[in-house]
């Protein structure tokens, strides 16, 4: 497909399993996978992760809990009589993880650096638990620009601030970048998923992925702003024309760190507000909680479909 990743061949085994682009960590007696609270020479990765074929994320710990529990009545999967489920992660006080069977769920907390360092980690998971084409997905909310509260929006690509299509970082001193894409045909099968009696509108676009929520999204809100409400406008016009239909703060790293990987990987937001109308995040718990089942709903029903197809 003209859509795949040019290098995922390359990138992974033919087996399907994720092959490391980094020469040292096979050198190495083990693998201490810090924020997880895992290692390779600790942990049988194999026997814990092996069967894995879905990783979804999410920024916070209870969203990815109550997802881990969603999924479970979905798919049917039972746990052992008495037992509860287990956050793989506890000990880290850094992310949250539970295992559903086939599917991952994790925590990233707020940002890229957030979801970068986890991104490292989860993806030598998958190598040393030699996991075959696992597919990756963010649940997340976000800022829409001209859709209003509750819209699911699916990412087809990510931009930054500048709306350049790259994840740059400064390594060695000196800035490189790495491309920021996401899997279009998976993003395409996600909106095919949409149910039309859906009382939302469920949109695929461009995401634009900020380091910062206040300033760096245009908000006039924050402890500090040196713009008016003009510039605002202008500057979130102006996006939207370029066709970004959302701000978050993750989607960068996600789709460059997976496409880097080789693995096929979706964002999936909410809506939390029209950015266009303003900047405050004005629905009250039970309305935001609600919006925050929808990004779920398409991704259980894409997991579904698949584990019945097999
Ligand atoms: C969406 O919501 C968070 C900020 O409120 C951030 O993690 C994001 O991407
Ligand atoms: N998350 C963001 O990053 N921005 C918003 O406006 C809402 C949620």
């Amino acid at each position: 497909y003209a859509d795949e990743p040019v290098d995922r061949d390359t990138v992974r085994y033919p087996d399907g399993t994720v092959r490391l682009r980094n020469p040292n960590i096979e050198l190495m007696d083990q693998d201490i996978l810090y924020h997880l609270a895992l290692g390779s020479g600790s942990h049988d990765l194999v026997e814990m992760f092996g069967d894995v074929k879905f990783v979804c994320m999410g920024g916070t710990p209870k969203r990815m809990e109550q997802f881990a529990y969603t999924i479970m009545a979905e798919i049917g999967h039972k746990l052992p009589c008495g037992t509860t489920l287990q956050d793989i992660s506890q000990f880290s006080y850094r992310y949250s993880m539970y295992k559903v069977g086939p599917v991952l769920c994790i925590s990233h907390g707020m940002g890229i650096p957030s979801v970068g360092i986890l991104l490292h980690e989860v993806i030598k998971l998958m190598y040393h638990a030699k996991v075959r084409d696992p597919v990756f997905f963010r649940i997340g909310t976000c800022g829409g620009i001209g859709y209003e509260g509750g819209t699911v929006v699916i990412s087809d690509e990510a931009v930054d601030g500048a709306l350049r299509n790259v994840l740059e970082l400064t390594v060695l001193g000196k800035n490189i970048q790495r491309p920021a894409k996401l899997d279009k045909r998976l993003a395409r099968e996600l909106k095919g998923l949409a149910d039309p009696e859906d009382p939302y509108d469920t949109v695929t676009g461009k995401t634009m992925c900020t380091y910062d929520f206040y300033e760096g999204q245009g908000r006039l809100d924050g402890a500090f702003c040196d713009f008016t409400e003009a510039d605002k406008m202008e500057y979130l016009e102006s996006i939207h024309k370029s066709g970004v239909v959302n701000i978050e703060m993750e989607s960068l790293a996600f789709a460059a760190l997976t496409h880097h990987a080789g693995i096929k990987a979706a964002v999936i937001c909410v809506t939390l507000l029209d950015r266009l109308r303003g900047d405050q995040v004005l629905a009250p718990k039970e309305v935001l909680d609600e919006w925050q089942q929808r990004p779920t709903k398409l991704v259980c029903r894409y997991i579904k479909r698949y584990l019945q197809m097999k």
